[in-house]
């Protein structure tokens, strides 16, 4: 592949953007090389500044889950910019959205819409904290909510990825209130319980992780931190950010059948543009400003653009629920493809899927939590990631991120899929 182009680009852009990107795990620092710049996306491809094709895995992290410029929401963005972006004020569409969620989502009556998922998160813990009058929370080793202070603990995703998991800026006196456990390990969540006796507002954790590669929860884990938190006070959030209308369309609350307190949402929900939110019963979301103390506020919060990206993609995933389906038994055919070409060329590695998010680890032993995915073999991943984008496959430039699947990808993708992987395994 020529990717000249592209290295001219990021010789460009490093000298105006603090590495040349505007999201850390972009700049390609875990895998060597310099990121690929694209020109433009169609369905589940990428088209790079040197007119490269490449089948697409990351899906914009996720958002793409009907493919990139999927007609419904593309025109649904043409249609409502023409009427203005955005007002600062209520708008019909909001109230739609809303509606929608509410209908899909499980156990949840009221929802605020913010800008990302970060922004989803973090106000979500601000509200269980006046919601209880309480200050700790409990987050888990590995797991990713987003770069609010609170959060950069043993951060996973990019945080991970760069072996700075505990950032410098993040002050002790907000580190203190962070507590951490071990992901698929209740007795860990037990300990710290014991140890900080009603002090402990929520427990924040991405009820199938997708941060430290796919980890989905063990039986019995979310069932337990359930139990934990409703005999002791405390709320259970789920950053459904990743796994929202992902999973199911009332995400991992409908696919697994555990309830959360508060549920944040962002990626799909936004149809490719900045939209993050969070919901919960009305008991708890009527402690949020402006009829509850808790404050919480954004410019561009709810805005008519985005909300019609978002309740395009809503609507479609509404009304043709057969989607998760296929999504599942894409994802289901590509596991067992490339498992069967990397067990036949001796390649040490376990694969771990739910729905539509999987991830390669190249160890043999099961990847549970954030250390067994810590002993995957990096310099592995780094041969298998460059050799698939030499194939045409892109895939997240880390090996403690998650293959998104698209319901754009056709048996063939699938299939080119594996072959290149079956190519690549002759040499790793
Ligand atoms: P954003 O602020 O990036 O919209 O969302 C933060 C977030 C919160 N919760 C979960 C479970 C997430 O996965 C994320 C963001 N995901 C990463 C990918 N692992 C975004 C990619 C990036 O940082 O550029």
């Amino acid at each position: 592949m020529n990717y000249k182009r592209s290295s001219e680009l990021f010789e460009d852009a490093q000298k105006v953007i603090p590495g040349g990107v505007n999201s850390p795990v972009r700049a390609f620092k875990a895998v060597g090389g310099h990121p690929i710049f694209i020109e433009s996306a169609q369905g589940a491809y990428l088209y790079d500044s040197d007119g490269n094709k490449y089948i697409d895995y990351i899906n914009s992290w996720g958002p793409m889950i009907l493919g990139h410029a999927h007609k419904p929401v593309v025109d649904a963005v043409i249609e409502k910019a023409k009427k203005g972006t955005s007002f600062g004020t209520p708008t019909e569409i909001e109230t739609k959205i809303a509606e929608l969620a509410v209908k899909m989502v499980p156990n949840i009556d009221k929802i605020r819409f913010v800008n990302s998922g970060t922004e989803a998160c973090m106000s979500a813990v601000r509200l269980a904290r006046g919601y209880t009058n309480k200050e700790k929370i409990i987050k888990f080793a590995g797991c990713y909510h987003g770069h609010s202070d609170s959060f950069l603990i043993q951060a996973g995703s990019g945080a991970i990825t760069f072996g700075s998991p505990n950032s410098p800026g993040v002050t002790q006196g907000t580190a203190k209130d962070t507590l951490l456990a071990k992901y698929n390990d209740l007795e860990s969540v037990r300990q710290l319980i014991e140890a900080n006796k009603n002090e402990i507002s929520c427990i924040i954790l991405e009820p199938v992780a997708g941060n430290m590669g796919c980890i989905p929860p063990q039986d019995g884990f979310l069932e337990g931190l359930r139990s934990l938190c409703d005999q002791n006070d405390i709320l259970l959030i789920f950053d459904e950010v990743m796994t929202g209308f992902r999973l199911a369309p009332g995400g991992v609350q409908e696919r697994l059948g555990v309830n959360a307190d508060i549920i944040t949402f962002g990626k799909v929900i936004g149809g490719g543009l900045p939209v993050g939110a969070f919901a919960a019963r009305s008991e708890i979301m009527d402690y949020l400003s402006p009829i509850g103390p808790v404050y919480q506020a954004g410019t561009l919060s709810g805005n008519p653009l985005a909300m019609a990206a978002g309740l395009a993609m809503l609507n479609e995933l509404d009304q043709n629920r057969r989607i998760f389906e296929s999504l599942d038994k894409k994802t289901a055919y590509l596991h067992a493809g490339i498992a069967n070409a990397l067990k036949s060329n001796n390649v040490k590695h376990t694969i771990n899927r739910i729905g539509s998010m999987m991830s390669i680890h190249f160890t043999e032993q099961p990847v549970i939590d954030f250390e067994s995915a810590a002993t995957g073999n990096t310099n592995t991943f780094k041969e298998f990631f460059h050799g698939m984008l030499d194939h045409g496959i892109y895939l997240a430039p880390s090996a403690f991120e998650t293959w998104f699947i698209t319901e754009a990808l056709s048996y063939k993708d699938l299939d080119d899929t594996i072959a290149a992987v079956n190519s690549i395994a002759k040499n790793l």
